[in-house]
């Protein structure tokens, strides 16, 4: 019999959805960062999706140098696979949200793969007073960006980010970005095996039901054949009940407090690592087997840790 794929854990720690208000667990300080994704690898990440922060109030940050604070620590003290987001926040350009990428050369990168509404104003109504000034009108205004990512922006992080070998965490929030990322395979922008993150529950993309799991998966087993590795993500509530579908689909899974402050239903985490633990114990329990960072690299053909900047 064919032996199953390993399944490997992406956790995701600070992201630019929420805020410092909405949960004292959320990293913001380079310290912080840096402690709470060495934790997360130690717990059985063996990749570490990274945005910054700014340490002086949460605010995210697309500044390289906030960057620099953390990603030597995090690479000396764990073999993780280092993957920073291109996604920045909703009003930067996309020469901005490359130039973290593009100075440290990491193994791996989200690319967002559509334009898209993206909110998460609802929250906004939840609080009533806010630790920093920013929060509540960049919560509250979310409803009216949109996040841009054409398909020439697509195109200039691949002709900007390619020659540093960096794979992409393909980022899709609905069945339309699986075509547009299989126009841009036929143009010859990125090279197989790419890997999807699928991403259910976000505002403005493909709600969090297995229903949409199961018809992203069968779109991207015709588009892509054998060229594709997956990984699911579920935003808020639906987050250890996605990665758990998916793990027993056979995919692989990512968690973190960028897309969930939880641990269970109305219960927030205590950090990064208890979310991680969490997983892992599930996946083992479905018999099995959790990647470490080097099985994660051969799984999905990556340029190795020490070929980086940082
Ligand atoms: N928080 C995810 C839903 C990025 O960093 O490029 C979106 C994300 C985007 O991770
Ligand atoms: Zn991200």
């Amino acid at each position: 019999m064919a032996r199953r794929p390993k399944t490997i854990i992406t956790c995701a720690i600070t992201g630019a959805i929420h805020t410092p208000t909405m949960s004292d667990a959320l990293p913001y300080t380079a310290d912080d960062i840096a402690s709470q994704a060495i934790a997360a690898a130690e717990a059985g990440a063996s990749i570490l999706h990274v945005h910054a922060r700014r340490p002086h109030d949460g605010g995210v940050s697309i500044d390289p140098n906030h960057f620099a604070a953390f990603l030597p620590r995090i690479k000396q003290a764990t073999g993780a696979v280092i993957n920073l987001s291109t996604g920045g926040s909703l009003t930067n350009t996309i020469e901005e949200r490359i130039a973290p990428a593009l100075r440290f050369s990491p193994e791996m990168c989200s690319l967002n793969m559509g334009s898209m509404n993206f909110s998460f104003h609802p929250l906004a109504k939840r609080y009533d007073t806010w630790k920093f000034d920013w929060e509540k009108d960049y919560v509250a205004n979310s409803d009216s960006y949109i996040f841009r990512n054409t398909f020439r922006d697509i195109g200039n992080v691949a002709s900007t980010l390619t020659p540093h070998e960096i794979k992409f965490e393909h980022e899709c929030y609905d069945v339309g970005h699986l075509y547009n990322l299989r126009f841009c395979m036929d143009i010859g922008l990125f090279k197989a095996p790419i890997f999807i993150q699928f991403i259910f529950g976000i505002l403005g993309g493909i709600g969090p039901e297995v229903d949409n799991l199961i018809f992203m998966k069968r779109t991207a087993d015709r588009l892509f054949g054998d060229d594709y590795r997956w990984s699911v993500l579920g935003a808020g509530a639906a987050q250890m009940t996605l990665a758990t579908t998916a793990a027993t689909m056979g995919g692989n899974v990512r968690v973190g407090l960028e897309d969930s402050l939880q641990i269970a239903r109305g219960r927030l985490a205590r950090n990064n690592a208890e979310q991680v633990s969490k997983v892992r114990r599930i996946i083992e329990d479905l018999g099995c087997e959790v990647a470490t960072p080097d099985e994660a690299r051969e799984m999905l053909g990556l340029k190795g840790g020490d070929r980086v900047a940082f």
